[in-house]
């Protein structure tokens, strides 16, 4: 393997310790790339991996609140400026107990080559805190959410860092963050935030785009190789933003959804997914998950969520956080005759994992080019905000789809370029570096 590529994840190894997630994820990434790197080596002289691995700006901060019996809270902030060489910084901001350095810098790498990937103009960067919003009341949800925007707009603006949702920060956050931002800044500056309410600003089909996305671009993948989601069988986890418009779009196909979970576990249902009970339950009432089975006869319910992975199923496409699908769910989906893997949540296969897949020869469709149509949708609302106009469901849905397309094929092509026939991972990662490498170049040593 190329020998740049190996010292610097070396490097970063050293250099970042116990940043689990992002020397895996930089691993997969740099690794990947490696046949570039051969053929470039201009790319070395400049050190130019050496400032792709370093964020150009890290911010971590203190957020303050009140809960609602009047005692003081404290939650950790963060924001990863990651690279804005081709655009102001994008990318998702989340909001649960597990977020740290590492998983903001994991989900901020990944998304330099997501961005890179949609063809649109938007730089890298990822941000949140290790507030849990569950069990919170929506006045405790709307004063950590001012707390924490108090903070961080005087880092953001529509040209030079845009954050959105990620998991625990949908529309009612986004909408409470905005409300704050304008208020400090004075100023209606729709374009600094995305996934925003339709009456403020917001993109018609933003909601659903990363998981109509995943199934636009999984289901070219599949017709590339014959077949088709009509009559087939999907489990699908989580139960999100992500996950509820990928059962929509999978269902539209003609497939059959029969099962979703949420953090506590799984339901299963052979007569494929009520999506309006799943909406109604998640969207609606905020509730959990089992509560689909005690009003479904038909479904059932398991607590924890790895064992979604036994169910027998020709697609199966993990929506809910990182690392959920590992070696021994790879083995167990594979012995039961899996077609498709497509990543809708970030890194949610353990490398073992897709190593596994990719070996047995399971299609495996990588979360940067597969989710991409979330943050290309929202480049899409940029878009809108800045003309002061609105375009239809219709037509952004159309752009969406183009989108997905266009990854797809690059994907395709560049991995046979490179000798990697077949292997979207490497395809994908090429692709996306290129683009950005190429402009990192042309501005100089920054
Ligand atoms: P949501 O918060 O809407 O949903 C997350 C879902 O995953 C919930 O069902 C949640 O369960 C479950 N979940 C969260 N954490 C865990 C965990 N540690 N173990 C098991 N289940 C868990 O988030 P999104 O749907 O927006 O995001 C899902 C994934 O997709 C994330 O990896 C995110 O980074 C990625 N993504 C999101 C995009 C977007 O546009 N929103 C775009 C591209 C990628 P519970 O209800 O119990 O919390
Ligand atoms: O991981 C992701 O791509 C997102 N959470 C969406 C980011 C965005 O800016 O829309």
């Amino acid at each position: 393997m190329n020998k740049y590529v190996q010292e610097v994840i070396e490097k970063v190894k050293r250099e970042n310790p116990g940043e689990t997630e992002f020397h895996n994820t930089v691993k997969e990434v740099l690794t990947s790339i490696a046949p570039v790197l051969d053929k470039n080596p201009q790319f070395q002289k400049v050190a130019l991996l050496e400032r792709l691995v370093e964020p150009e700006r890290t911010i971590m901060f203190r957020v303050p609140w009140i809960d609602d019996k009047g005692n003081v809270q404290i939650n950790k902030g963060y924001r990863v400026q990651f690279n804005s060489a081709i655009g102001p910084y994008k990318g998702g901001l989340r909001f649960h107990p597990s977020v740290n350095l590492s998983i903001m810098k994991f989900l901020g790498f990944e998304q330099i080559f997501k961005n890179s990937l949609t063809t649109l103009p938007i730089g890298g960067g990822k941000g949140g805190s290790d507030f849990n919003p569950k069990g919170k009341s929506d006045t405790e949800i709307m004063h950590f959410c001012q707390s924490f925007m108090t903070e961080l707009f005087r880092h953001i603006g529509q040209d030079t860092d845009v954050p959105a949702g990620d998991i625990g920060v949908g529309g009612r956050e986004i909408g409470y963050l905005y409300g704050q931002y304008k208020r400090l800044r004075n100023s209606y500056e729709a374009g600094v935030l995305t996934g925003k309410g339709l009456t403020y600003g917001g993109s018609l089909a933003r909601t659903e785009a990363t998981g109509y996305g995943l199934l636009y671009f999984t289901s070219m993948y599949l017709k590339d190789n014959g077949m088709d989601y009509k009559g087939k069988t999907v489990v699908i986890s989580g139960s999100g933003n992500v996950a509820t418009y990928a059962i929509e779009k999978a269902q539209e196909f003609g497939a059959k959804v029969v099962a979703c979970s949420d953090s506590n576990g799984y339901v299963y249902d052979p007569e494929g997914l009520d999506l309006d009970l799943v909406k109604e339950i998640k969207e609606v009432r905020r509730g959990r998950i089992k509560e689909y089975a005690e009003a479904k006869s038909s479904a059932t319910y398991t607590e924890g969520c790895k064992g979604i992975w036994t169910i027998k199923c020709d697609i199966a496409l993990p929506c809910a956080t990182q690392q959920e699908l590992d070696l021994e769910a790879a083995k167990t989906l594979i012995a039961n005759g899996v077609k498709l893997i497509g990543e809708g949540a970030n890194m949610p296969c353990t490398l073992e994992a897709i190593e596994y897949i990719q070996a047995n020869n399971v299609l495996f469709a990588p979360a940067k080019a597969a989710n991409a149509g979330g943050v290309a949708t929202s480049a899409l609302e940029m878009a809108q905000n800045s003309m002061r106009y609105s375009w239809s469901f219709e037509k952004v849905d159309n752009k969406l789809k183009d989108i997905m397309c266009s990854i797809y094929t690059a994907s395709k092509e560049a991995a046979k370029e490179y000798g990697h026939e077949g292997d979207l991972l490497v395809g994908c990662n090429i692709v996306g570096f290129l683009k950005v490498a190429n402009a990192m170049m042309a501005q100089g040593i920054v």
